[in-house]
């Protein structure tokens, strides 16, 4: 086969996807990979806007994003998906249309007060004041990976630990 994988970012808004995904890729560049960051606000205002926030419409997101992440690591490319993905079925489903060791899982995990705290984007504040209905952590599931390649905790860690222990998982689970 191609040596590509999909690295699956899954956690609460403010979790720190976004910002892991961007560092990798830098990472990764650096190194000369060729990389693709597929994430859940960006397609949102692409591939997928028509797609809102009821559970339908995140299965629907994940699947998608799911199917084009197939498409790039099937062109030879490191995916890296930043989505809350709060459904583990939806997760499992996408894992299980990849080889083994092609799919891997990391729990970016962050309590939710910290998230909270954080707020950059100032979406949890809004949620408070009853603004945004169903958002996830709060009146919306979020399900906890049970078995990911990865856990990294944000809130303990720094963003240079999380890159060099996704770097280290990298090379130590070379794809075939
Ligand atoms: C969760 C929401 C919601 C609701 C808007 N619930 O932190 P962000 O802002 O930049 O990223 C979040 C993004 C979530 O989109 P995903 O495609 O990752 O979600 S899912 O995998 O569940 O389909 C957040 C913003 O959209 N956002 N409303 N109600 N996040």
């Amino acid at each position: 086969g191609h040596n590509s994988c999909v690295i699956w970012l899954t956690g609460l808004s403010g979790s720190g996807k976004s910002t892991i995904a961007t560092s990798l890729e830098n990472e990764l560049h650096h190194q000369g990979v060729l990389t693709y960051v597929l994430d859940g606000d960006n397609i949102r205002h692409g591939l997928n806007n028509n797609i809102g926030f009821s559970e339908a419409d995140r299965k629907e997101n994940i699947r998608r994003v799911g199917e084009v992440s197939k498409l790039f690591c099937d062109a030879g490319v490191i995916t890296i998906v930043a989505l809350i993905s709060p459904f583990e079925e939806d997760r499992n489903s996408v894992r299980s249309q990849f080889s083994n060791g092609e799919f891997v899982e990391v729990f970016v995990k962050c309590p939710l007060v910290e998230c909270e705290n954080r707020d950059p984007k100032g979406l949890y504040k809004k949620v408070r004041e009853g603004k945004i209905p169903n958002f996830t952590g709060i009146d919306s599931p979020y399900e906890e990976p049970k078995n990911p390649e990865l856990v990294l905790e944000t809130n303990t860690m720094s963003i240079e630990d999380c890159i060099k222990r996704l770097i280290d998982y990298l090379v130590e689970n070379p794809i075939n």
